[in-house]
């Protein structure tokens, strides 16, 4: 687009230089989006309307924006939630008036629970217009009310408010996106016309403060452990006989070097959950223990009590693991997470520290220095047979959930990307260890809120900032439905990504539940309903293969791997066989 149309070129300096100058709406809007590029947020994530034009001809006319155009805002919602789970930076979002702006919420309900920042920009008709029922109006003030870090209310696009008052406002609400906790911020900015490039006044004193106009530079905290916190968990340390490291949900993008060093000096039993994106890179030879949510793993902790629990990072996928701190709470649990979120389903932590895990580790090496910890390891339980008769079963058994996470989890590419899909997918996997095969992958997954919708979108956003070659993501048949729509993202999406749906013909997670008996509920429950999925990706262009046992599978796993383009594997599983074998896998014991 051709940058300053200004008719009145008197009024052009060097400060305007790459702003839209034709009327103050396109004004706000160039300076709005200068502000965010210039703090390092150029991602923005377009919807259509025409309310919104002022912000979407900014965007384009700005050099350093990359832009994705997406029809359905709720998929753009989760896309710029991906691409903030692999950056750590904020996408925008811009959308129209109306209930565009409610197609964000599922996206920022989960983003906001798992604290991921993300930057929501609402065109709006004037108040006098949404007071008087104008067409495509709903009330977008405080739309998202407990959903979001911040809200601003913008006026109408005036001269009573200066251009480094405006940027200022900008700056603060970035700044609200990444702390003190990170979260959706959301800007409500009502226009009246032009809504185009049609000229009007704006005078030449306005245009002269935008050379002066400065946004404060904000330095944000990091979250360091107080020393008072730190010498309580070295005497904890120090007196307990047995300890269990366990890793909670951590944020994608966080650099895991400290953790990792941590565990090296440590030497006692990690328990990894998947969210942790730290599971696969170690095995069960590394003194790693198994999930919780096996009868075996429960009596086993039962009978040899770890004494003491440290907990770095958010909630566990695992509900049997709080059940089993609920049912001892002798066990003293220090949780370590910068959320500030209770955070604790269990309701038993003695000691909560809010501080960043990765920070704290490095600050708990430092003290662990020349100390030496008297660890029991002798009661530490040998899992190695227990491992083996389940990989056996799953070996022997039909092609279902845990042959699908143990094959993928053998071939997936090193220092690649793996989107977990809510329901059974991420529990399969939660559940898989691998007795000597440790990667270093990169786990994501949408645990905040667990919805089941998004997830093809997700991992488009991922894509948008991702330098990594491959993405997997694997997700049930009904997450599958949920986002079809997001084949069109994902065919026009960069870098690759091989999707795994797992397609048991229904919401096959309630089969293994005790409500599975009631069989008439169980139909509504499970929502079952026929289909398959050539016919949707052939729509969208999109390369499609389906397998129906383990070893086609792995065969069409490996060539999707070397295959140019997205894939997407419809592993067709029969949901009874797959229940089978979860009650098989449950008998086993050490
Ligand atoms: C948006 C949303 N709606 C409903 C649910 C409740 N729910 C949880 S799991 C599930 C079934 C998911 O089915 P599918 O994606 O096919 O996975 P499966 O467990 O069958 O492998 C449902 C409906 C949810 N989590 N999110």
């Amino acid at each position: 687009m051709d940058g300053n149309k200004r008719k009145d070129e008197k009024l052009l300096s060097s400060d305007v230089e790459g702003l839209l100058t034709e009327n103050l709406n396109r004004l706000w809007s160039s300076l709005i989006v200068r502000t965010l590029v210039n703090s390092g947020i150029n991602h923005f994530y377009l919807s259509p309307g025409m309310r919104n034009a002022p912000l979407i001809a900014a965007v384009a006319n700005q050099p350093k924006a990359k832009i994705f155009m997406g029809i359905d805002e709720r998929a753009q919602a989760y896309r710029a939630m991906g691409h903030a789970k692999a950056s750590g930076t904020p996408g925008v979002l811009i959308c129209t008036s109306g209930t565009a702006l409610a197609n964000y919420t599922p996206a920022m309900a989960e983003a906001k629970k798992s604290s991921i920042p993300m930057i929501i920009l609402s065109a709006d008709r004037p108040a006098e217009l949404v007071a008087g029922d104008a067409n495509q109006t709903v009330v977008q003030e405080h739309f998202f009310n407990n959903i979001t870090n911040h809200y601003l209310s913008l006026s109408v696009p005036s001269e009573e408010v200066t251009p480094s008052r405006l940027s200022s406002c900008v700056a603060n609400l970035i700044a609200r996106s990444l702390s003190p906790r990170k979260g959706p911020v959301h800007m409500n900015l009502p226009f009246r016309g032009p809504l185009d490039d049609t000229p009007g006044k704006i005078s030449d004193s306005y245009i002269e403060k935008i050379g002066a106009s400065r946004s404060p530079t904000h330095y944000l905290p990091e979250v360091f452990a107080p020393e008072s916190a730190l010498e309580e968990v070295v005497g904890l340390l120090k007196s307990s006989a047995s300890t269990i490291l366990v890793l909670g949900m951590l944020p994608s993008n966080l650099k895991t070097t400290n953790i990792r060093t941590l565990i090296q000096h440590l030497q006692i039993p990690i328990y990894p959950d998947v969210t942790s994106s730290v599971k696969y890179c170690y095995c069960l030879n590394d003194k790693i223990v198994p999930a919780f949510d096996h009868p075996e793993v429960l009596e086993q902790y039962e009978r040899n009590r770890p004494e003491l629990i440290i907990h770095l990072g958010g909630r566990l996928v695992s509900k049997h693991y709080y059940n089993f701190l609920e049912a001892n709470p002798d066990i003293k649990l220090v949780t370590v997470n910068d959320t500030f979120n209770h955070e604790d389903p269990s309701f038993t932590s003695a000691v909560r520290i809010n501080a960043n895990p990765e920070i704290f580790s490095s600050q708990l090496m430092k003290r662990l220095e020349g100390i030496k910890l008297k660890q029991d390891l002798s009661s530490c339980l040998n899992w190695r047979t227990f491992v083996d008769k389940k990989i056996a079963i799953i070996d022997d058994g039909p092609f279902c959930y845990p042959s699908i996470s143990k094959s993928t989890i053998e071939l997936i590419p090193q220092n690649t990307t793996l989107y977990l899909g809510n329901s059974t997918v991420i529990r399969s996997f939660d559940s898989y260890i691998s007795p000597e095969i440790s990667k270093n992958i990169r786990v994501v997954s949408n645990r905040g809120a667990s919805g089941i919708e998004g997830l093809i979108a997700s991992a488009c956003g991922v894509n948008d900032s991702s330098s990594q070659k491959m993405l997997t993501l694997v997700l049930g048949d009904l997450s599958f439905l949920h986002d079809l729509n997001s084949l069109k993202l994902l065919s026009e999406s960069p870098g690759k990504i091989v999707t795994i749906v797992v397609n048991n013909q229904c919401g096959g997670i309630f089969s293994l539940l005790p409500v599975a008996r009631d069989e008439k509920l169980i139909q509504l429950l499970t929502t079952p309903h026929g289909l398959q999925f050539e016919k949707a990706c052939d729509m969208f262009s999109i390369k499609y293969k389906m397998v129906k046992s383990t070893d086609d599978f792995k065969k069409c796993y490996q060539s999707a791997i070397s295959d140019e383009q997205h894939v997407v594997i419809e592993a067709l599983i029969d949901n009874q066989l797959n229940t089978k074998i979860y009650s098989q896998l449950k008998t086993v014991r050490l």
